[in-house]
């Protein structure tokens, strides 16, 4: 048996996603999720124009050989856009082994370490009182996790906060079309501040603590917008208040910059959700300047990559925190799923609800309950792409906003 064909779609039920099919001679299908939110086309090509013909006639069996010809084969290595293309062939693989072992792919990963997987959820509002309702009604859904981001005193809309506001729906999408719906020409701009930020925030944590008590999971992204001395700063004023964590204070690359943030506090820190490789992790795991890895499955090489990046990490005592954000389609959601109910050193999953039209395209099998995803119990990864669906949803550009400071300087989004 053999691979014998290898199909690229992208569609757009409300955002963009890439989906990768991956289907064998005697007829088994296998789903990846290729999505890089706001560079789709670069993975969708280096997808159908640079491997899917190298993928005809291989043994779909053999995965870890398949990865290694992706990544070393070609010379060039690493960065989202390959990183996202081998995971997408690693997780259709993947889903058809496990197919045809008729086994949910948790299974093959190991079996199941947890009755479910805990999540954290998105509450957001513009000000502390849309916030607290937000937080409010995520515990009345049952969830004991959630990440908070509220709007900054003198600064518009920014990072992370509800557009939509409260009631409605908590949750965000940055990456915009153009205002009527059609493809964008260029990002928007947003305006930013980081002393207004560091002077407004750990007020809200210590009226968060006040109003929903020490038992709610307080996470928080700082979104790459701190200097390292900046991030010192902050995560030790907001020490007293116990976050579960303190999410990319600093820009990713330089790994160095953590060093100075763990000399002077114990907030926990996660950070990798724009990494693709091990390697951007070598010096955060091996000097233990982290508490959680951040990777997607989608960005970082698959369910194979990840999985030794987790084992990696376990060795120094930190735990998972996959991304999942809607820019993670429902396949790469699911193989998250499985690779979470399967680790030992899991910590919590990622989670921010798709919209209606995005389940009607992706036909999924997981469920919440009570704040628990569970991945369910279909054999593969236990989701699928209703062709036609998707295809009534045509590419639409859009972009993720572009940061300045108040003074015009361009800074990190
Ligand atoms: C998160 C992320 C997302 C990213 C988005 C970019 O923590 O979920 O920061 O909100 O901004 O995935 O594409
Ligand atoms: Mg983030």
């Amino acid at each position: 048996m053999s691979i014998e064909s290898v199909d690229v779609s992208v569609t757009s039920p409300g955002r963009n996603f890439v989906t990768l099919k991956i289907t064998t001679s005697d007829g088994v299908v296998g789903w990846g999720d290729a999505t890089l939110n706001g560079r789709e086309l670069a993975v969708a090509s280096y997808l159908s124009d640079h491997i899917a013909s190298t993928l005809i006639g291989r043994d779909e069996d053999r995965i870890e050989d398949t990865w290694q010809y992706l990544y070393r084969g070609p010379y060039w290595r690493r960065g989202p856009v390959t990183m996202a293309a081998i995971a997408a062939v690693d997780m259709a693989l993947w889903d058809i082994k496990a197919k045809k072992a008729g086994m949910p792919l948790y299974q093959l990963l190991g079996g199941a370490s947890r009755s479910g997987v805990r999540v954290y959820a998105h509450a957001s509002g513009t000000d502390y009182q849309a916030l607290a309702n937000a937080i409010t009604g995520y515990q009345e859904l049952g969830f004991t996790a959630v990440r908070v981001q509220t709007g900054v005193p003198g600064l518009g809309q920014i990072y992370g906060v509800s557009a939509a506001g409260p009631g409605v729906r908590y949750d965000y999408e940055p990456a915009k079309r153009a205002a009527d719906g059609r493809a964008a020409t260029a990002p928007t701009e947003e305006t930013w501040d980081t002393n207004a930020y560091l002077a407004h925030m750990p007020g809200v944590f210590d009226r968060i603590r006040q109003d929903f008590g020490t038992d709610l999971r307080i996470l928080h992204d700082g979104h790459h917008r701190m200097s390292p001395i900046e991030a010192a700063r902050f995560a030790k004023d907001i020490e007293p208040y116990k976050l579960f964590w303190l999410e990319d204070c600093t820009p990713g690359e330089d790994q160095t910059a953590l060093r100075l943030v763990r000399q002077h506090s114990t907030t926990p820190l996660a950070i990798g959700e724009v990494f693709n490789t091990v390697y951007d992790y070598q010096t955060l795991i091996t000097e233990r300047l982290i508490d959680y890895v951040r990777s997607a499955v989608t960005h970082t090489g698959g369910i194979t990559a990840m999985k030794k990046l987790l084992d990696f990490a376990a060795i120094y005592g930190i735990r998972s925190g996959i991304h999942g954000p809607t820019d993670i389609s429902p396949i790469g959601m699911a193989a998250a799923l499985h690779l979470d109910m399967a680790i030992h050193n899991f910590g919590i999953q990622e989670y921010m609800p798709h919209n209606e039209a995005t389940l009607n395209v992706f036909q999924t099998s997981y469920t919440l309950d009570n704040g628990f995803l569970h991945p369910g119990d279909e054999p593969g990864l236990g989701v699928s792409l209703d062709e036609e669906a998707a295809a009534g949803h045509e590419y639409t550009k859009a972009y993720l906003p572009v940061n300045r400071l108040i003074d015009g300087t361009v800074h990190d989004w």
